[in-house]
């Protein structure tokens, strides 16, 4: 009887406007006569959003009655940018909604870039989860992402006077692409004690009581696939104050302050997205959102599978959880909790159902961003937990002197809990133990981690446990959604668009590279692209810069490992060369515009002082009369994922140029290449594999090796080092107040003239320097250079997330996935 009521969304044109029209008038309450682009954008949002809805319920339904394996990625960040056009491209009807709005009156455009990004997260570590969620919907995988739907995504970057002020970013006003779930809840405990009892079996068993209750209100996300109706679920998990803990004593004594008190402090936890990458502080609020987000995820997960009706040994063969990056650990715990103590299993046969369940992503061997947290921290706030740990614990460790009697230093390398004052949890040890499976994100990094913070891990459990799954990006988004000419100039040439699902497919440009009509359509794409960004720039900043420069891109989270500070050292450089040449000699130069972006923790205040130093040369550069259009220096602000969608495109060359060792993968350099712009970079993380693929012909790659950074370090503890001649001139010039007062960047200076020179930048500055003068050349011999960047994107067809999702759920999930027609 219902099947006759079931729903189909628009098709048509007309149809496309009568429901924005709807919407509008009726959901909306507005009327037509003062409907402005915002009000455009909703009804359009609310339109797509309806179509996307009726493919979700299936798709849930779908996946239910299949009973299949699913996955279950739990992440902390998803950094999901804008949904509007990606709804739009995923189901197929961009065209019908760009001629539809035109009809109404807006250039979808316009529409487009209304919507408030979805900016839950940091960097590489989010995004690379918003393309996965992406992936996994395309490929039909039946997968939930799991995430905290903060109020505050991660801060609005305004530069003031050339320094980073950061704004709230309060981003839920008007959210049509969530839907809060107010009949799902779970009560989610804190603090409180520990009870041991005897049940009627004459089982030990232990009772966790007491503390604190909140509530966890889930909040659902549609996440769509390309060219598929598989329409998948993103869990957000929101917190507030539960029913039987806000205390309507107090508020009905008029007491009210402290009633409102105790709500705020519950809906503190999912206020505001941590805006530290790679830095742990430690601190109790991140503590508490990370277990409310596991113990409501873990909840929401076994009371799925609970309706099943299958025993609980059954339940890895229903269930993977991936872990991104040691945040969810607790997840780890807490099953083993519900196992035990609510279930009543076994400890080691529970122990068996967690281990092969999880696995666990690193990203980054950074010593300051892993995970610790103080054992004391930890038994004020989940007493029970940290109990299960050293059990945990105490097992491992009786297996490993067990099974390497002689090694006695080994106990306390491997230990979870780290013998320090006080005593901390070490969570990559945790999360290792926990798991059937570790990854690398590039195959550097995967190595790395095997003879570095894992090393003793791969003597006890054996190579096998260990793996890498290089990273990936999704060509929808960084390729037909960013860059949508290119996109099209290629599906002409490839006899249509195959290759976004299929981006081997790639391959066959190579066969155009005589075609002199493409290679034009080309050159002229990436000029719009770049003419595009100029007007960004122009508009945002008050700069000119010329589209015809050669455009030497930066975008990425300010730090100290990833070497922006390199870059602008070769930046003052350049500008002092360029100062000491005579006219003749300025004629042959080839014009450049270095663009900077990118956001410092609010409390990393060198990250801060490298802003500023960008920003003072940019005020003498941009202004000095000598140089004109040889050189351009520009900070664009906020950088961020939409941001990103403009300025990738526009790239001529782009900078990846991290101490060889220290960036686990990257991924906007994947981006850039496949949007054919070049690279320039050091042999570290994903370059290498780029390197692999794309041929050393067509990167620009510098500096010294990861296995001789160990040494290098060395030389300067030891004082066996002598500055670069160049990079000393450079200094001079900052001294000598040239980018205004030079205390201001005096910490900066010092930390590579005197303090050690950590990350290496004056042993890589000439190779740096040299490598930018080969720069230069190329770009001089335009289609020499047009044919690298066509061939490079030629060859790009490995680094998409489809491969790299291919990967987990072939060799770690051990899931399949389910074709929407074939039910
Ligand atoms: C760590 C921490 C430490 C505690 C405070 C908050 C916080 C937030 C994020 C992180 C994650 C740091 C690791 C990370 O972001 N890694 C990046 O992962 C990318 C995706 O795999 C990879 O491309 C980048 O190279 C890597 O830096």
């Amino acid at each position: 009887a219902w099947k006759k009521h079931s729903i189909h969304g628009f098709t048509t044109k007309e149809q496309f406007e009568n429901e924005t029209v709807r919407h509008i008038e009726t959901t909306l309450a507005r009327s037509l006569f003062n409907c402005d682009e915002l009000a455009a954008y909703s009804g359009a949002a609310l339109a797509f959003r309806d179509r996307l809805v009726i493919e979700w319920n299936k798709t849930q339904q779908r996946q239910t009655f299949a009973d299949q394996k699913r996955v279950y990625y739990l992440s902390l960040e998803f950094l999901m940018g804008r949904a509007l056009d990606n709804a739009m491209l995923n189901v197929g009807l961009k065209d019908v909604a760009r001629d539809g709005l035109k009809e109404l009156g807006f250039r979808i455009e316009d529409v487009i870039s209304q919507e408030h990004d979805a900016a839950l997260g940091n960097g590489g570590l989010g995004r690379l989860a918003a393309c996965f969620l992406d992936s996994m919907a395309t490929l039909n995988y039946p997968a939930w992402g799991y995430g905290l739907r903060y109020r505050y995504g991660i801060f609005k970057q305004e530069i003031v006077d050339g320094y980073q002020v950061e704004i709230p970013d309060y981003w839920l006003d008007f959210n049509p692409w969530e839907f809060p779930r107010h009949d799902i809840t779970v009560d989610i405990q804190f603090y409180g004690y520990v009870r041991k009892e005897i049940n009627e079996d004459g089982k030990t068993v232990a009772i966790w009581e007491g503390g604190e209750i909140v509530d966890a209100v889930a909040f659902d996300v549609p996440i769509p696939g390309y060219g598929t109706s598989t329409t998948n679920n993103l869990r957000l998990w929101s917190s507030k104050a539960s029913k039987g803990e806000f205390d309507f004593q107090k508020f009905n004594s008029g007491d009210y302050e402290a009633s409102v008190g105790d709500q705020q402090r519950a809906e503190t936890i999912s206020a505001v997205l941590y805006p530290n990458d790679n830095l742990d502080r430690g601190k109790e609020l991140r503590l508490k959102q990370q277990y409310f987000w596991c113990a409501a995820s873990l909840y929401d997960i076994v009371r799925r599978f609970k309706k099943s009706k299958k025993p609980f040994s059954q339940f890895p063969e229903k269930v993977a959880i991936q872990l991104n990056d040691t945040h969810p650990t607790l997840a780890i715990v807490e099953l083993q909790r519900i196992l035990v103590d609510i279930e009543g299993l076994e400890w080691s046969e529970a122990w068996s159902i967690v281990q092969a369940t999880f696995s666990y992503a690193n990203h980054t061997v950074m010593p300051e961003a892993l995970e610790k947290w103080s054992v004391p921290l930890m038994q004020n706030l989940l007493p029970r937990h940290l109990q299960i740990i050293y059990e945990v614990n105490m097992q491992f460790l009786q297996y490993v002197e067990k099974t390497f009697p002689k090694d006695r230093d080994m106990l306390s390398r491997v230990s979870i809990i780290e013998e320090s004052n006080p005593k901390m949890v070490r969570m990559a040890y945790l999360a290792t133990i926990g798991s059937h499976k570790v990854n690398g994100v590039a195959e550097l990094h995967s190595d790395l981690i095997k003879t570095t913070i894992f090393k003793d891990f791969v003597t006890i459990y054996g190579p096998d446990k260990f793996t890498n799954v290089t990273n990936g990006i999704t060509p929808r988004r960084w390729l037909h959604q960013a860059n949508p000419k290119l996109s099209e100039l290629i599906a002409s040439k490839l006899g249509g668009y195959d290759f976004l699902t299929d981006l081997t497919k790639l391959n066959k440009l190579e066969n155009f590279l005589d075609d002199e009509k493409f290679k034009k359509e080309w050159q002229a794409i990436k000029y719009d692209n770049k003419v595009r960004l100029a007007r960004h720039i122009k508009e945002t900043t008050g700069v000119t810069v010329n589209p015809k420069a050669l455009f030497d891109i930066q975008v990425k989270r300010i730090h100290e490992y990833k070497r922006q500070q390199l870059n602008i050292l070769g930046v003052i450089h350049r500008y002092l060369s360029i100062k000491a040449m005579n006219p003749e000699e300025r004629k042959k130069l080839q014009p450049r515009v270095s663009i900077f972006g990118g956001k410092a923790a609010p409390g990393y205040w060198m990250a801060k002082t490298i802003i500023h130093l960008v920003c003072s040369v940019g005020e003498v550069v941009n202004n000095d009369k000598d140089v004109g259009d040889l050189l351009k220096v520009v900070y664009v602000e906020d950088y961020n994922v939409s941001k990103a969608e403009i300025i990738v495109p526009a790239s001529d060359i782009s900078e990846h140029i991290s101490t060889a060792g220290t960036e686990a993968s990257g991924t906007s350099n994947m981006k850039f290449v496949l949007n054919g712009g070049l690279i320039i970079g050091t042999c570290d993380g994903a370059n290498i594999e780029i390197t692999r693929e794309i041929s050393t012909d067509n990167i620009f790659l510098f500096g010294n090796l990861a296995e001789d950074v160990e040494d290098l370090r060395h030389a300067h503890t030891y004082g066996s080092f002598r500055l670069d001649a160049d990079l000393a001139r450079v200094f001079s010039a900052i001294k000598s107040n040239m980018f205004g007062d030079a205390s201001r960047f005096s910490a900066l200076c010092n930390s590579i003239t005197d303090h050690g020179d950590y990350y290496l930048v004056s042993d890589d500055f000439n190779s740096y320097i040299k490598t930018h003068e080969l720069v230069d050349e190329a770009y001089k011999d335009q289609t020499a250079w047009l044919e690298k960047c066509i061939t490079s994107v030629a060859r790009m067809g490995f680094f998409s997330s489809d491969r790299c999702i291919q990967e987990y759920a072939d060799m770690i999930w051990n899931i399949e996935p389910l074709d929407p027609e074939s039910s």
